[in-house]
């Protein structure tokens, strides 16, 4: 077999439809705010079986570190993924359709044993989170990245300082006016 050049992508994220693009869009953007490199393909477990199949077992061979899998409704390209590869692979479940993405959720969370795939929630946490989850593997080997890691969750705890102050400036405010 040829040999696959390495694609210099950390982190690859697959989608089953393009419609799951505005939704897949902020884990890259969440991965570029950590200088983190990465691939984005669509590719679907159920319409391209065959290119999802190669997509996941020469994952490993272009150089990606972890996976990210999207899709929507009956979502099975997570799993599929993670039954062509040693990789760890994390499923981020898309909101939408009859049942408002509870058929994604359940599809990508319930796997068997053996094969594992860690699900994110539904909804705008999702993608961001799978990206950071991301990050977070990579940084086991990068401490670099656990510096970026260790900033993020100090901008969030400021976020959250700030916000108390703001409400308890207002409840002063409010008690003066009663
Ligand atoms: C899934 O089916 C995709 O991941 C998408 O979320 C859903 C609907 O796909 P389209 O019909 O919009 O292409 O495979």
């Amino acid at each position: 077999m040829a040999k696959r050049r390495k694609s210099g992508a950390d982190v690859a994220i697959v989608m089953g439809s393009d419609s799951d693009w505005p939704i897949v869009q902020s884990a890259v953007d969440t991965l570029v705010s950590f200088g983190v490199s990465h691939e984005v393909r669509v590719c679907s477990a159920h319409r391209t079986p065959d290119e999802a199949a190669r997509f996941a077992s020469t994952a490993e061979r272009r150089g990606v570190k972890v996976i990210i899998a999207a899709a929507g409704g009956a979502a099975h390209l997570a799993g599929v993924v993670a039954g062509h590869t040693t990789l760890p692979v994390i499923g981020l479940p898309i909101t939408g359709g009859a049942l408002n993405g509870v058929d994604s959720l359940l599809a990508t969370v319930q796997m068997p044993a053996g094969i594992p795939v860690v699900s994110v929630t539904l909804g705008s946490a999702g993608p961001v989170n799978a990206a950071i989850f991301a990050v977070q593997i990579l940084a086991g080997s990068r401490p670099g990245l656990k510096k970026e890691l260790k900033k993020h969750k100090s901008a969030m705890a400021a976020k959250v300082r700030r916000g108390d102050k703001r409400v308890q400036g207002e409840l002063r405010k409010m008690a003066q006016d009663r």
